[in-house]
């Protein structure tokens, strides 16, 4: 059931708030298509403008164990398309549980925004494809979007279960939003891996500083930190959530998503599980695991043999980076048409009161 006075008040925000950097979309928080209520029995409908993820985990499959372009050639691999020379190619997954809405008109620290006063949580899973040059070998890498399935969705669930240790219950309860990224760019300065005697040096460390327990006993990581930035397009969206149109919205709306991405993980526990995926590190000599360490291709014979100081592997051991993040995005909604036909109307508004100057002169 939509509620037509709010329906009408969304499109207003929409149309005024086009040329904008963000938009408000008109929200029902506890899925009631309108008439939700929070946990203070006030309404859950809100204009909502941004979502505060908290610092979670992200996990890129393979990424220092993967061979670049000019690589796969010698080994006689195929590229994925678009691939070059020195690009590498691989998946990310990422995770996160919502702390805050950013709601239209509310000061941060508003109850309205936090988002157990809904009575649910709200958490997204992602998965996509990179390309990167220099993870893993460089101390400056960067990255972007490359060809393959890509999704991004967001959940409402009543009992909340996401669990930062295991890594479950990030994707149960409702789905409320789902996209495909249509833009990543990023990059990443890996600490340990400038010369010593620079001034940013890190040396490797325990992977999870963060208090009170070690989560991830015996790994150690590079140090660095970075930031990424994706675009979704919508392709869906839970009517009970969205409100307004929603068909018109999930044409139009994107979602734009700013990452800080840092080792060791000091604001999150590393996950035992990333949206499914195990994490699998490089291994320095004495084999133990090291997060973004030099992945080694042993049994390649003359080729790509880069076992050395920061870690070794034999030619199909998968050595992914597991990193922290903390994410914040921001809705933008497109509406060209209505506005284009604002302005087409008003040209013949222009054009009438032109034609009767002209009658009366
Ligand atoms: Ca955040
Ligand atoms: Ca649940
Ligand atoms: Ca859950
Ligand atoms: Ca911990």
């Amino acid at each position: 059931m939509f509620n037509k006075t709010l329906i009408a008040a969304s499109v207003a925000t929409a149309l005024s708030l086009a040329s904008a950097s963000a938009n408000a979309v008109l929200m029902d928080l506890a899925g009631g298509g309108g008439a939700g209520v929070n946990l203070l029995g006030g309404s859950a409908v809100q204009n909502v403008l941004s979502l505060d993820w908290a610092p979670d985990n992200a996990l890129a499959i393979n990424a220092l164990g993967t061979p670049t372009g000019a690589i796969l050639d010698v080994i006689g691999a195929p590229r994925a398309p678009g691939q070059g020379d020195n690009d590498q190619y691989f998946q990310t997954v990422a995770q996160g549980s919502l702390s805050a809405f950013g709601i239209q008109g509310l000061a941060a620290g508003d109850l309205k925004n936090n988002p157990g006063i809904y009575g649910r949580e709200f958490t997204f899973v992602t998965s996509f494809f990179e390309f990167s040059q220099g993870l893993g070998s460089a101390a400056t890498s960067a990255f972007r979007l490359a060809p393959g399935e890509s999704y991004f969705r967001i959940y409402a669930d009543t009992t909340p279960d996401a669990n930062q240790i295991t890594g479950g219950g990030y994707a149960d309860g409702v789905l409320i939003l789902e996209g495909v990224l249509s833009s990543v760019s990023g990059n990443y300065t890996d600490f340990t891996r400038l010369p010593n005697t620079d001034p940013n040096f890190e040396p490797i460390t325990g992977l999870d500083q963060f208090a009170p327990d070690n989560n991830a006993p015996g790994v150690t990581t590079h140090q660095g930190s970075g930031s990424n930035a994706i675009t979704v397009k919508v392709t869906s969206l839970n009517n009970a959530y969205f409100l307004g149109d929603v068909t018109e919205l999930a044409l139009n709306l994107t979602y734009v998503d700013s990452t800080n991405l840092t080792d060791p993980f000091e604001q999150a526990n590393p996950s035992n599980t990333v949206v499914g995926f195990t994490p699998t590190y490089s291994v320095d000599a004495g084999g133990n695991p090291v997060n973004g360490a030099t992945c080694g291709f042993d049994d390649r014979g003359p080729i790509g043999k880069t076992e050395g100081a920061n870690g070794s592997g034999d030619r199909g051991t998968r050595c992914d980076f597991h990193f922290q993040t903390d994410a914040s995005g921001a809705f933008r909604v497109s509406v060209p048409e209505p506005g284009s036909l604002a302005l087409i109307g008003l040209s013949f508004a222009a054009l009438g009161a032109i034609g009767r100057r002209r009658k009366f002169a």
